[in-house]
């Protein structure tokens, strides 16, 4: 049984101290937005398969046996190509700036067959794709196609996050990739400033815009709904909106309202930008009913 299958390519990510010009140390661990999805849901106890290719290098045993060891259920292939890097220098805990490394990448090879073999393993109940993955070649925007068309013949419920990236292709090569995806989507997620790459009225059943530190807001047929972010300390927004996402469907999972899947999703993005690191913070249901018991909701 898989909860949420999700596709997209994961980096070996270097983390710096300080300014990259000035050298020294910098940690070295995995980042992608959709693995940072599949770590988040599956640390609340969901099924995830996460589908990807790495190299058949240390950086892809890295990649793989991190989500191994986080519960995540390993699909894809290795590849005979470099996994991808990413390098993230932290300014300020708002501002982090990302090199990457990852034309050619190992990555960028997914393609419309590892998905199948996905959905041979199992149809799951959600479908998560992300714009990244659509930006990185014409077989990975196949894959994404793939996906979705898949999920919704299987009835699985195709959630769709814009996650512009404009190191990785411009907002209208954008929007172009991502708008003929709509009409197959049951929700679509976006921050405020992504919303013109999805333009307007697709008839989406559920829309949820990021607001950042200032929380969250969905729409679907029965309303809208806002909620605030948590008031945490942050240390490292990185990852957040995919901390995000991760509680808002394990909200959906758990059959919450509207605002219970926005109170989860705000409440997981708070453990995350609390932590460095995009996904390290990730809370378990353990940590999760600390911060209700804070907040006495
Ligand atoms: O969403 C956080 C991401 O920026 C990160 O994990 C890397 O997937 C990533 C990307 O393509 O920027």
């Amino acid at each position: 049984m898989t909860d949420v299958l999700t596709l997209g390519e994961t980096m070996g990510a270097f983390r710096a101290g300080g300014p990259f010009r000035l050298g020294g140390t910098a940690e070295l661990t995995i980042a992608g937005a959709e693995s940072n999805v599949a770590i988040g849901v599956a640390r609340l106890g969901h099924a995830v398969r996460w589908v990807g290719v790495t190299g058949e290098d240390e950086i892809g045993e890295l990649v793989r046996r991190t989500l191994f060891a986080e519960q995540v259920e390993v699909g894809g292939r290795t590849a005979q190509a470099g996994t991808g890097l990413i390098l993230f220098e932290p300014r300020t805990a708002d501002i982090t700036r990302v090199l990457y490394y990852r034309s050619e990448s190992a990555g960028s090879q997914l393609s419309t067959e590892d998905v199948k073999r996905a959905f041979d393993v199992s149809v799951p109940k959600i479908v998560h794709v992300t714009g990244i993955t659509c930006a990185l070649s014409e077989s990975a925007r196949a894959a994404v196609t793939e996906a979705v068309n898949l999920g919704r013949e299987a009835g699985s419920r195709v959630s769709l996050d814009v996650n512009f990236r404009s190191k990785l292709w411009s907002a209208d090569e954008a929007a172009r990739a991502i708008r003929p995806l709509l009409t197959r989507v049951d929700l679509l997620i976006a921050s405020d400033d992504e919303l013109a790459i999805a333009g307007d009225d697709h008839g989406i059943p559920e829309v949820v815009v990021k607001h950042g530190a200032d929380g969250a807001t969905a729409l679907t047929s029965e309303g809208e709904w806002t909620a605030p972010a948590h008031r945490v300390t942050a240390v490292d927004t990185t990852g957040a909106g995919d901390a995000f996402v991760a509680g808002y469907l394990s909200g959906l999972l758990d059959g919450l309202s509207p605002a219970g899947r926005l109170h989860r999703g705000t409440a997981v993005a708070a453990f995350a930008v609390a932590t460095p690191g995009d996904w390290q913070g990730l809370p378990t249901r353990t940590d999760l009913a600390l911060l209700d018991l804070q907040s006495g909701s």
